[in-house]
């Protein structure tokens, strides 16, 4: 199984890089990281093509709920975790295959689109992350920077 996880990812290396950019609601892409989006509810496309996010920064205000909209273009599972530090070294320790609904939290199919949503009520720096086996090592990383 592990071989296939590697074969599988070599090949996406291989593909080539993907194309980023976020889009909220209007499915506009930006270029470069916007201004901060919220407060309040926000769509936020999240897209992965070749076991990569397509953006490595999001910046919200507090008091923003982000309804995140995971698109995996890949033939492979990912997951989008995003939370505080003892939210990731649960998964990156964990042999959890799926995730039940928990804010935050959501395991994608290959070639599905997967939704959570996660309140950001105080400042700081929340991580995303695909923590399945080698995924985070990969680079299936981010932060979302929540301005005061
Ligand atoms: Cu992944």
């Amino acid at each position: 199984m592990k071989w296939l996880v590697r074969g599988a990812l070599a090949l996406l290396v291989a593909a080539g890089t993907s194309v980023g950019g976020y889009a909220m609601n209007s499915g506009a892409h930006a270029q470069s990281v916007p201004a901060a989006l919220g407060p309040g509810l926000v769509t936020v496309d999240v897209g992965i093509h070749y076991s990569k996010f397509a953006f490595s920064t999001l910046r919200v205000r507090t008091g923003t709920v982000v309804r995140f909209l995971v698109h995996n273009d890949d033939p492979i599972h990912h997951e989008f975790i995003v939370g505080d530090a003892s939210v990731h070294t649960r998964h990156e320790q964990g042999k959890e295959a799926t995730h039940p609904p928990v804010p935050g939290e959501v395991s994608v199919k290959p070639n599905d689109v997967g939704e959570t949503f996660y309140r950001f009520d105080r400042p700081g720096r929340f991580l995303f992350a695909c923590h399945l086996p080698g995924h985070f090592a990969y680079g299936m990383r981010g932060w979302v920077v929540v301005d005061s």
